[in-house]
């Protein structure tokens, strides 16, 4: 397999796109494929300051790292959940976030650590309020409560996160089997800051493949945490990743045209009697972000004892 653009040894064919490419010409088409989604959907412009969630691993690693090529000034935001799950999770993948700051000067990592700021991990604040069940529905809830907070104490324009298009798929693929038309209506590349208490949220990479964004790092010698959160196992979305990475096996390209033709759809007014019905939000009465509940948002109440 010869590169297309040179002619030397591809490293990487993606079938998808009938595109194999070697080392150079694929970092330089990838960085590309992110520098256009970000203008296709108006993420953000050069004069912005962005704010990337960063976890250690691979895709939120790469897109801090395009981000600063593309000249972009991007600081990041690790949040530490205090999970460790006999693996050290959470100190690992730090460590990997602050490894690849300390090679970029341009970059401050801004560190969010939950248990010090609040006093419990995830697990324990889980434990206390939802028993045996996994935590992630509260570290969800945490992790974007404490976004919101870092981008607008930070003075931040925008949030971007490394969701890729797999990740994408997946969150599509679980909300149609169910039909939540709130979730839907929700997932976009770009979310406005709509109010002051929300901040903007792009995701550069959400037309990317996961395969895409390994080779990446892996080409970029991006050192990135290799685990995954303890509490991932068993959890939908990965069934829904399996699912559809068959589905992408048989007909390569269909993860792709699945999301853009959702994306079409709504563009189009598919849930246009929805998008009018949107619920109020107001401003909790403990920390000011915004919530549909009547007084104290769903993360406050996290902390009642
Ligand atoms: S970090 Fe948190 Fe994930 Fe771990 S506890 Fe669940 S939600 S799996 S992305
Ligand atoms: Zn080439
Ligand atoms: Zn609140």
């Amino acid at each position: 397999m010869r590169c297309r653009k040179c002619g030397t040894i591809a490293v990487f064919n993606m079938r998808h796109h009938k595109l194999a490419l070697c080392a150079e010409h694929y970092v330089d088409w990838f960085v590309d494929r992110a520098a256009y989604a970000i203008r296709k959907y108006n993420m953000f412009t050069p004069d912005e300051r962005i704010l990337v969630a960063v976890s250690g691993g691979k895709d939120s690693l790469a897109l801090w790292d395009v981000l600063l090529q593309l000249g972009y000034q991007a600081d990041g935001l690790y949040i530490d959940l205090g999970i460790d799950g006999g693996l050290a999770y959470s100190a690992r993948s730090r460590e990997k976030a602050q490894g690849f700051a300390a090679q970029r000067p341009e970059a401050q990592l801004v560190i969010v650590d939950i248990p010090e700021r609040y006093g419990e991990s995830i697990p324990e604040v889980a434990q206390r309020k939802r028993g045996g069940q996994r935590p992630c529905s509260v570290c969800g809830l945490i992790k974007r409560h404490a976004m919101n907070r870092a981008a607008l104490e930070g003075g931040y324009n925008v949030l971007a996160t490394g969701h890729n298009l797999d990740d994408e798929v997946a969150t599509l693929f679980g909300n149609v089997l169910r039909w939540q038309i709130g979730y839907l209506l929700r997932q976009e590349p770009v979310l406005p800051a709509d109010a002051e208490g929300l901040a903007r949220k792009a995701k550069p990479f959400c037309r990317l493949y996961e395969q895409e964004t390994a080779a990446y790092t892996l080409l970029r010698d991006i050192d990135y945490i290799d685990l995954e959160c303890p509490f991932v196992e068993g959890a939908t979305s990965l069934r829904h990743k399996a699912t559809l990475t068959q589905l992408e096996h048989n007909s390569p390209g269909t993860k792709l045209h699945f999301y853009l033709s959702f994306l079409k759809a709504k563009q189009e007014g598919l849930f246009r009697a929805q998008e009018e019905a949107v619920p109020d939000l107001r401003p909790c009465e403990e920390c000011g972000q915004l919530t549909t509940a009547p007084e104290v948002c769903a993360f406050c109440r996290l902390w009642v004892r």
